[in-house]
């Protein structure tokens, strides 16, 4: 069955920093609409597609994207609607085709992403199914996956002295989504009243996690441990466990080299630091222990920890198939972090989750720092079965939409699991 346009639109609007970004609306000819808002990242990949700013020093402080909606209203709605359309996999490709640079800079990663995004919805609207049963599976069925709430902000998303970026809960058992979404307010609820009661700030970072002043990642470790047990649940694998995501392309001072709270640090140094983090604390997931230009130190950190944790590559991935293929073959980390915008088309996305899933990586699905209350991610996350998903603290509008939008599943599809994927 092919279809056809007959209205696509975008606007600028703002995201969750105050920062513009692109909101997309898309129109098929049965009168089925699809809406989207593009997220956008702080600590991004340098081999991310490239996202479209105005760089008029005007407007935003040259961060507008009036170009990315300008090409949305008028080459890319003349091209859509001038034809009919197979799927949505031949509009993602025709337009990373059109835009000519293999990077999406020329129409713009957050132009295309967000047409991509709106017309999945509208897709999945003429379909008559909800996204999460209308996007494709990955070989995997689909399950709410194990909400990581970043509870504790730093790096590029915090104006505290912490390197590190991200401290995240993982309810990783827990009797339902609901169950989950409970235990990680109420251990943000326990973590902000011991921060509190030790003196210090409770204000938020951009993804809704507190950003006190504690500089050494062990500090912060050790207070969200005791805010796990404060809420009356377990530490650990087996009840409420831990996943970092340090960013350490930001503190990375040249590649193998890092400095954390004024430190100077090897890759070695760093590995050797994480283990003993390991052993002390209830971590199961880090992602970005590196940085993105240290491949050896990756490989390193692969051979010493990957049995023992899962460990995510972001920066170094960038949601890329052909990325992260390589990265396969070199036996670099065995998960990557899946966003959208990384790559520039829900297709490519989809591509990236079957590339690591064949390999048998894991797959979490990821908002960005900047966002808006779209919820895509959460249908995402469900449908390819991926089992995982980090968007925030359980706080702030724009994160909490995404953990709403999974209680709206389990309550209309209670047959679907809880959980992590199936090994
Ligand atoms: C990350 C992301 C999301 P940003 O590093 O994983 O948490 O941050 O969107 O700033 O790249
Ligand atoms: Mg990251």
């Amino acid at each position: 069955m092919t279809f056809r346009f007959v209205d696509v639109q975008a606007l600028e609007i703002l995201d969750s920093r105050g920062r513009p970004t692109v909101a997309v609306t898309v129109e098929l000819a049965d009168g089925s609409r699809g809406a989207a808002g593009v997220p956008s990242g702080a600590s991004t990949g340098t081999r991310e597609a490239v996202e479209l700013r105005d760089g008029d020093p005007e407007r935003f402080g040259g961060s507008g994207v009036r170009t990315a909606v300008g090409n949305v209203n008028t080459e890319i709605r003349e091209l859509l609607m001038s034809r009919r359309w197979e799927s949505l996999g031949e509009v993602d490709s025709v337009l990373d085709f059109v835009d000519g640079t293999g990077t999406k800079a020329r129409l713009g990663a957050n132009a295309i992403v967000g047409v991509s995004m709106a017309t999945a919805r509208a897709l999945a609207l003429a379909a008559g199914q909800p996204l999460y049963e209308w996007l494709p599976d990955v070989g995997r069925s689909p399950r709410l996956p194990v909400p990581c709430f970043n509870v504790l902000n730093g790096g590029a998303h915090a104006p505290n002295a912490l390197d590190f970026q991200e401290f995240m809960i993982s309810p990783l058992v827990a009797p339902s989504i609901a169950e989950a979404i409970r235990a990680g307010a109420e251990v943000y609820a326990a973590l902000r009243a011991r921060l509190a009661a030790s003196g210090h700030a409770t204000g938020l970072g951009d993804e809704g996690g507190f950003a006190p002043n504690l500089a050494e990642p062990e500090e912060v470790l050790a207070v969200i441990v005791a805010a796990i047990t404060d809420a009356g649940y377990e530490p650990g694998l087996s009840g409420v466990a831990i996943a970092l995501d340090p960013a350490a392309s930001e503190f990375a001072t040249a590649p193998g080299r890092y400095r954390v709270n004024g430190v100077d640090l090897s890759s070695d140094d760093m590995i050797e630091r994480y283990a003993a983090m390991i052993d002390a604390y209830p971590i199961w997931s880090i992602e970005d222990g590196l940085g993105e230009a240290d491949r050896d130190g990756w490989q390193r950190l692969t051979a010493l920890l990957g049995e023992r944790i899962q460990l995510v590559g972001d920066d170094n991935f960038c949601t890329n198939p052909t990325i992260i293929s390589a990265a396969i073959d070199d036996h670099i980390a065995n998960a990557a972090l899946i966003k959208l915008n990384q790559i520039g088309t829900v297709s490519e996305t989809i591509e990236a989750m079957a590339v690591c899933q064949r390999a048998g990586y894991g797959q979490m699905v990821s908002h960005r720092s900047g966002e808006t209350p779209d919820a895509f991610i959460a249908d995402l996350a469900v449908a390819t079965g991926c089992g995982q998903i980090k968007t925030g603290a359980p706080a702030r509008g724009e994160r909490v939409a995404k953990y709403n939008r999974l209680l709206e599943i389990a309550a209309a599809r209670p047959d679907l699991p809880y959980g992590p994927p199936a090994p």
